[in-house]
């Protein structure tokens, strides 16, 4: 796109994840750097988590840590929410929705004050410190002043700013809670300040840290997959430019940025862009305002979707669809959070036509006519990638230098290595290690980071914020996860989160369903009462999509927010309000198939697999004639005996279709009643062989004999209660080992595999 083409329309969804983190390492350290390494997390005394749920995204990162906190690493978590990872830590901050830069700001005030800062090291190697003290008095950062604004108890401020001052080796992680942000770029700049002001970084335990979301969002970066970049860390300048084209041999090669993400989308609706190519992404889900990136792609005149899912959001928008290897069938490189470069195998054939994403593309620019696309292999395109690296190379760190001749034996058997890779092929742990950056005079920069409020603020028509996040046992739009009923037990349906006090005053009950409402759009979800959530807040799962819960969608709320510097959306505060939905009548259908929502009705809507069958939930707010409608598209094209019960009086229908002695499908419909347990009906699916007694019960509404009640599920995979787990405890297991024994759970590894696999 970029080198022959000639065009910088082309962006990663990088934009969504990463933009401020990059935008901050740019203005700071000269260039998008990650200072540190993994084994940072083994050796800090304290790790600040910044907007990041570590516990449940990532997991395996996360019991390092909880290993290290065994040893007495100190944990602080900076969370408007007390999610898994808080719950855990030695110290939550609960902080009011945005109000990052001024805790940092803080901080950094906090320790100028103390003398704890490192004034040597800013002598040696930092500019800026002055222009940051000097934005530092133009407002009030007394630690009272400082909580009051960030809505935290002062005590627990002055417990923060105590274990930041005594502990040199910080690590302060950051993600999505700092990134998605109008001001992420400010609060990323914020936390590096605090870093660079003591000389923590590039030392052993000691370091800022944006941990990336995706497995290879750094190899997107790096790669120049953002709008307004270039490959290999070269920006547009016109001598950087003029390198990356003469390296490609590509005359042509964009001369300025393109558009990034939200204005690409824009482009496309108001007809500037006239074809798209989406790729390895589900935008019509994941972006903000994706109503109207709907609008857009519905608009679009060409639409080409690559993809390894035939059926999802954006496919159905899609005049080709290309079929693309997935995760165990691709084969290549991902770079991860800390610079490491690791090879994917392929584990399995490619299915069908599918062809790897890299081949795909080579074959459409050679069909455009266009040179340099003939590589043989992926070790090939590796190989170049390696070279443009170290092309010309003084100053850049970004360097593969010891990797530009590697053959391809030397390709399949790459051990993971951290770049810079030296000519010697070593890789690099640490950047920074001798205080020097990649800005012109070697010196690190800091910048002041003013404070201002979310791009919205909240009214008396929407007077929540509405934050989205992501779920433990979840992948973004569910386009795989939402494949595996496993995964799919721990949040079977989409949810709001809101504290117990803001819902009495909407008059919301826990488990009710409940309108989200947004300037944007709607959403109709299940209400979650906690005191896990501030008052004033609300928080939704990203995941779900029309295939699983068309009401259930968050981004169709989104204001399409941006950070002004880096395009990147506020994806963690709207201003929102809730109301109670009041459905008339509910229903329930398990069939073997998967069925979307019927056509024309306006039904709450939302599937969850199941073992052995579909699980469709439903609701509406129509009368007699809605339920027959639904009741006739959903019981349609079913083959079997029909066990049918009526009750005109309570509004009660339930019908059962039995083929080859098999359970087929259940539809159960009730205006005023409950509907039956689901774990029971969807055991009936698995069942060889439907009994007399069983047909009968699915007439009742109710398994045959007592009830079993299981309790709350803790683990997912081998469904096993809470009860089954305080019966093996009162039975003698007296270690979690013991307790994995007796529920056949197995055994359990260590603190973490506890809290964060359940
Ligand atoms: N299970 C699972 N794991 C994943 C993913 C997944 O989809 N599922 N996706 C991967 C990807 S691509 C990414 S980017 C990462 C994201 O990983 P995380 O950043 O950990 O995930 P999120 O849940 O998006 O957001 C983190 C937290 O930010 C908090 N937050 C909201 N507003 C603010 C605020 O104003 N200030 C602060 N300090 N915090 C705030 C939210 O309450 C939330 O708990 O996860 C990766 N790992
Ligand atoms: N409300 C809200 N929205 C968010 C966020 C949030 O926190 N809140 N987070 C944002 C962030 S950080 C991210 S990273 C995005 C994620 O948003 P997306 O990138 O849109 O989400 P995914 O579901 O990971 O989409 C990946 C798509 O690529 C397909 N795929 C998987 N492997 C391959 C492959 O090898 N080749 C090809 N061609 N296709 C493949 C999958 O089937 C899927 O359709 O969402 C963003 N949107
Ligand atoms: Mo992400």
């Amino acid at each position: 796109m970029k080198g022959f083409i000639g065009s910088g329309n082309i962006d990663t969804n990088s934009r969504l994840c990463m933009a401020s983190a990059v935008a901050a390492h740019k203005q700071a350290f000269g260039a998008d750097l990650v200072p540190g390494c993994y084994e940072d997390l083994d050796l800090a005394d304290l790790v600040v988590f910044s907007g990041h749920n570590a516990a449940w995204t990532h997991p395996v990162l996360f019991r390092r840590m909880e290993d290290a906190k065994a040893r007495g690493q100190k944990h602080v978590v900076i969370d408007p929410r007390r999610t898994d990872t808080a719950q855990g830590a030695d110290l939550h901050l609960a902080i009011a929705p945005q109000s990052d830069v001024r805790l940092w700001n803080g901080l950094l005030a906090d320790l100028i004050g103390r003398g704890a800062i490192d004034r040597d090291y800013i002598a040696a190697h930092v500019n800026g410190f002055d222009a940051v003290e000097a934005a530092l008095a133009e407002s009030d950062q007394s630690p009272a002043a400082v909580a009051a604004d960030c809505g935290v108890p002062l005590a627990d401020l002055l417990t923060f700013f105590d274990l930041f001052a005594g502990n040199p080796k910080t690590v302060s992680l950051f993600s999505m809670g700092a990134n998605q942000s109008a001001q992420g770029v400010a609060k990323g700049l914020s936390i590096l300040n605090a870093h660079l002001a003591t000389g923590r970084i590039g030392k052993p335990g000691a370091c800022p840290f944006s941990i990336t979301g995706q497995p290879n969002a750094m190899g997107g970066r790096e790669t120049g997959g953002m709008a307004n970049t270039l490959a290999g860390h070269m920006d547009f300048d016109p001598a950087e430019r003029d390198r990356v084209a003469r390296f490609w041999g590509a005359p042509d090669t964009a001369r300025k940025p393109g558009l990034k993400a939200v204005d690409m989308f824009e482009a496309v609706h108001d007809g500037r862009i006239k074809a798209i190519w989406v790729m390895a992404t589900n935008p019509a889900v994941s972006m903000p305002d994706a109503g109207r990136v709907r609008e857009a792609l519905a608009k679009c005149p060409f639409v080409v979707v690559s993809d390894c899912i035939a059926d999802t959001d954006t496919t159905s928008f899609a005049h080709v669809k290309l079929p693309a290897l997935a995760w165990g069938e691709k084969d290549g490189t991902v770079t991860n959070s800390e610079r490491r470069i690791s090879r994917q195998r392929a584990l399995f054939a490619a299915p069908g036509q599918a062809r790897a994403d890299w081949r795909i593309i080579a074959d459409v620019a050679r069909a455009m006519g266009f040179d340099g696309f003939g590589w043989a292999s992926q070790a090939s395109v590796f190989r170049e990638w390696a070279r443009l690296t170290a092309y010309e190379n003084d100053e850049r760190l970004l360097n593969l230098a010891g990797l530009t001749g590697l053959g391809s034996d030397g390709y399949a058997e790459l051990r993971p290595v951290q770049w810079p890779v030296g000519p010697d092929g070593q890789g690099t742990p640490r950047l920074f290690v001798d205080g020097r950056f990649q800005t012109p005079d070697g010196r690190a920069r800091m910048v002041p980071a003013r404070p201002k409020g979310p791009a919205d603020a909240v009214s008396d028509a929407y007077p929540l914020s509405l934050n989205t996040g992501r779920l433990r046992d979840q992948w973004h739009t569910m386009t795989r996860t939402g494949l595996a009923a496993d995964l799919c037990r721990h949040a079977p349906e989409p949810f709001v989160e809101m504290h117990p006090a803001d819902a009495q005053a909407a008059g919301i009950n826990d488990g009710a369903l409940t309108r989200v409402l947004t300037v944007r759009g709607e959403a109709v979800v299940l209400a979650r009462l906690t005191d896990r959530q501030r008052p004033g807040g609300l928080f939704m799962p990203m995941h779900w999509t029309d295939a699983f819960a068309p009401s259930g969608r968050s981004n169709a709320l989104i204001a399409p927010n941006i950070d002004p510097t880096s395009g990147q959306p506020e994806f963690k505060h709207t201003p929102a309000r809730v109301r109670p939905y009041r459905e008339t009548w509910k229903g329930l259908f398990l069939s073997r198939d998967s069925h979307r929502a019927p056509a024309g009705q306006d039904l709450i809507w939302r599937r969850i697999p199941q073992d052995a069958c579909q699980q469709h939930e439903f609701a509406g707010r129509g009368d007699a004639a809605q339920r027959d409608a639904v009741r006739k598209v959903l019981s349609k094209g079913l083959i079997g005996d029909l066990v049918a019960y009526e009750d005109a009086g309570s509004g009660a229908r339930r019908e059962a279709w039995v083929r080859d002695g098999k359970l087929a499908a259940v539809l159960f419909m009730t205006t005023s009643g409950q509907l039956p347990a689901r774990d029971w009906l969807a055991q009936l699916f698995a069942a060889p062989m439907l009994d007399v007694q069983a047909r009968a019960a699915l007439l009742f509404a109710r398994p045959p004999g007592a009830p079993v009640d299981k309790g709350p599920t803790v683990c997912a995979c081998l469904k096993v209660g809470a009860k089954a787990i305080a019966v093996a405890i009162s039975a003698g297991a007296v270690d979690a080992d013991a307790v994995g024994a007796a529920t056949g759970r197995g055994p359990i590894a260590g603190p973490a595999a506890r809290r964060s696999s359940g």
